[in-house]
């Protein structure tokens, strides 16, 4: 029998897109997509698709042994702005759901673990311009404190248990397909569905917030290629910075205005602006350049092009 992957959490934005690229590189069948619920119902008619809790240990085991599962990605999580409105729940699911995984990879029931960190590790304290891999992480959101620790106890199982645990520390991610949830960087994904559907956004962020920013794209091809990489090769067993564009919610509404001259943007920042205020404006990651030959492909011209054209697609169909 061959041996299998599990996503947990596929709905998801990130989910939804990774297990169509795993599916198209290790074959429909091999693939296992999982979540709470079947709220994305194109991703669970697509292939094998199980209920699972990420909260449920059992539930990740058995569906690990009965299916020879040998690699979890694990990308269910309540994030930034969802958190800080439910801090026990965010602190619940994105603390145990890594416990269990980990847990199942020290056991050797599963191989190798991808776990993902984010920008939000890191916090008002820390150098916001090309922001280090090693540096200060003081987050002040939950989500934050989450993916912190998350990050200590990922080395931890490797260097004592030898957990093959990989992890990237996601910017926010644009795409058009499953939408984000919860997040402090979501406005950089509304903005282009407002532009195409009314024309006009209002921007939860003030227009000279500078973030971290990545097509989704490139954050899949950077996910599969790390779990590709020879274990030798990683020298980061925490989380690895990645980085492909920063820009503003001006910078974005200028990209997307040469496409939409009618397009119109106003700005009524909320409690989310404190989150973003807390976080780099860009990250400096050589060591995932270095270690596994990371490089980006879309800047934020080429995905301005490609955001409204699949969107255009989509609401005109
Ligand atoms: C969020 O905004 O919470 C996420 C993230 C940067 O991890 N997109």
């Amino acid at each position: 029998m061959s041996s299998k992957i599990l996503i947990i959490g596929a709905c998801g934005q990130i989910g939804t897109e990774l297990t169509t690229k795993l599916r198209e590189i290790h074959g429909v069948n091999n693939v296992i997509a999982s979540d709470i619920n079947t709220r994305n119902l194109d991703l669970v008619n697509s292939g094998p698709f199980e209920i699972i809790d990420a909260k449920n240990y059992n539930a990740i085991k058995d569906c690990c042994k009965s299916n020879t599962i040998k690699t979890v990605y694990l990308m269910a999580a309540l994030l930034s702005a969802t958190g800080e409105k439910y801090p026990m729940e965010a602190w619940d699911l994105n603390m145990n759901s890594l416990f269990h995984v980990l847990n199942l990879a020290k056991q050797k029931t599963i191989d190798k673990v991808f776990w993902p960190s984010s920008i939000a590790v890191f916090g008002p304290t820390t150098p916001r311009e090309s922001t280090p891999q090693h540096t200060i992480c003081e987050p002040t959101t939950v989500y934050g404190i989450t993916k912190q620790v998350g990050e200590r106890w990922c080395e931890y199982y490797h260097e004592k248990y030898d957990v093959d645990v990989r992890s990237i520390r996601y910017p926010g991610i644009i795409s058009h397909k499953a939408m984000p949830g919860g997040g402090t960087t979501d406005y950089a994904v509304e903005i282009y569905h407002d532009a195409i559907k009314k024309g006009n956004y209002e921007c939860f962020l003030s227009e000279n917030t500078s973030l971290p920013m990545m097509f989704m794209e490139d954050a899949i091809k950077a996910t599969t290629d790390l779990m590709q990489v020879p274990s030798e090769s990683l020298s980061i067993r925490s989380s690895y910075n990645l980085s492909a564009i920063s820009f503003t919610p001006k910078d974005i509404f200028e990209s997307i205005k040469k496409q939409l001259p009618e397009f119109s943007i106003s700005y009524k920042p909320d409690f989310r602006q404190a989150i973003a205020d807390s976080w780099p404006s860009s990250i400096d990651d050589t060591m995932a350049r270095k270690d596994w030959n990371w490089k980006e492909s879309f800047d934020l011209e080429t995905m301005t092009t490609e955001m409204l054209t699949q969107l255009k697609k989509k609401y005109n169909s």
